[in-house]
């Protein structure tokens, strides 16, 4: 039966495990990741697509750069479409910020090869993996690994195991409390091996629902349509699909070139923030401790935003200042309700409400004026900027 001993025990090898545990590497502090699925999984998840300005620094700070100077798509803004008309909001010129389009299967590959490169310590497909003792000065990680039980003895043991993950549930009730809201709506998301037809990415309201254009490459277009929660994807064939997109996305003289659908799926909209990121020696991070809907492209960048403020504490721990692990949870949690409230406006003000027809009518016309407001308003174009290419940490 291995027992193993590490500084940093880090639950989950999504994006955020991960990236701090490269982070922590970077700091000369070693960490050890248990992941329950297998490394085929993990990269084959296709999830995010926005990196926030902040998000593309760090990780070039950490040589994790190099396809991303390549292969990432900077962009200086995005449309606002409502009413067939299409708006741009130009972040550079408002706020000299940017964003980049980059999947998060794609920061999550280049995590993983830099992970083989420098031979770290990553146990795919572990099961039963389960915390222990942490509120103790030991605290400790179980597992299944390849047939033998492994226990795994560490200083502080970190979930990033997501949303479903066994961290956050590991902490008493009556410890925390959750904060929770669910949309109705959700979105049924394609990847189409067609060149994108916008520059830039273009979120619109329509009558008919919300829907977006974004991309992962110049020939990887990957749009979204708002879709009732309940709705099977078999019943989306892939030309209703396009009927759907063209509708909602059209305006006059533009054209959106359709092509084969290469990946569909629906994804729910839920926000949720646990009320604290920290118990004993066990810190939380990404969605182990928040979800946002996936309007504001946040959800990534929140846990990039952790991971930052997290491998700094630990690091500040190692160099016998405990101050910022101590105020984590706090500082962490207080970015994240800004991450939410403008998460929340977005996603309020780009979908239909599937409410009774009169008040539905009143709600479609009171977010037209709201984007009529925020597209024709300086002020409130630089409150979009400032908030879409990332608040400073
Ligand atoms: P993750 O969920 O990515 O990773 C957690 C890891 O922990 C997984 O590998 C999991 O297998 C592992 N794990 C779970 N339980 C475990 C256990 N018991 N033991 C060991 N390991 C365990 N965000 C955006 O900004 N834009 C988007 O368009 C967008 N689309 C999304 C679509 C979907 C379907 C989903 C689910 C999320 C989407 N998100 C989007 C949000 C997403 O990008 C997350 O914010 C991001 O994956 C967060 O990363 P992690 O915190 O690492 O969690
Ligand atoms: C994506 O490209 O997947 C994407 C982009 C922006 C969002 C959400 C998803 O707000």
């Amino acid at each position: 039966m291995p027992h193993e001993r590490t500084r940093v025990a880090i639950i989950g090898a999504g994006p955020a495990g991960l990236l701090l545990s490269w982070a922590l590497r970077d700091a000369g502090i070693d960490s050890i990741v248990v992941e329950n699925r297998s490394q085929d999984y993990v990269l084959a998840r296709i999830r995010a697509g926005v990196l926030e300005q902040g998000s593309v620094e760090y990780l070039t700070g950490l040589g994790l750069g190099d396809r991303l100077k390549i292969e990432g798509m900077e962009h200086d803004g995005i449309y606002l479409q409502y009413g067939g008309e299409r708006h741009r909001i130009d972040f550079k010129e408002l706020i000299g910020r940017t964003v980049t389009v980059y999947g998060q299967q794609q920061v999550v590959k280049d995590l993983v090869t830099a992970h083989q490169g420098a031979g770290s310590t990553i146990y795919y497909e572990a099961a039963d993996v389960a915390v222990h003792d942490l509120t103790s000065t030991a605290p400790r990680v179980s597992f299944q690994h390849a047939g033998e039980e492994h226990t795994l003895a560490a200083d502080f043991v970190v979930g990033a195991d997501g949303f479903h993950g066994i961290c956050r549930t590991a902490i008493p009730t009556h410890k925390m409390t959750l904060f929770d809201r669910s949309y109705p709506f959700a979105w049924l998301g394609i990847l189409a091996a067609v060149p994108p037809s916008t520059d830039e990415l273009i979120y619109a309201l329509h009558e008919d629902g919300f829907a977006m254009h974004s991309m992962r490459s110049p020939e990887v277009s990957r749009l979204y349509i708002q879709v009732d929660p309940a709705e099977d994807i078999a019943h989306w064939s892939d030309a209703r699909i396009w009927e759907a997109l063209q509708l909602r996305l059209g305006v006059p003289g533009w054209t959106l070139t359709e092509g084969t659908i290469t990946d569909k799926s629906i994804t729910p909209m839920r926000s949720f923030v646990a009320s604290t990121l920290a118990y004993g020696n066990l810190f939380l991070v990404g969605d182990a401790g928040h979800i946002v809907p996936p309007t504001g492209a946040k959800g990534l960048n929140s846990a990039i935003s952790d991971v930052i403020q997290l491998a700094e504490a630990l690091t500040a721990h190692y160099r016998n200042d405990d101050a910022p692990l101590a105020r984590y949870s706090e500082t962490a949690l207080a970015r994240q309700w800004r991450v939410q409230q403008f998460s929340r406006w977005m996603t309020d003000m780009l979908h239909r409400s599937p409410g009774d027809l009169q008040s539905d009518a009143f709600d479609y016309r009171s977010q037209v004026g709201q984007l009529d407001y925020v597209t024709h308003s300086p002020f409130a174009q630089r409150m979009l900027a400032e908030q879409y290419t990332g608040l400073r940490p």
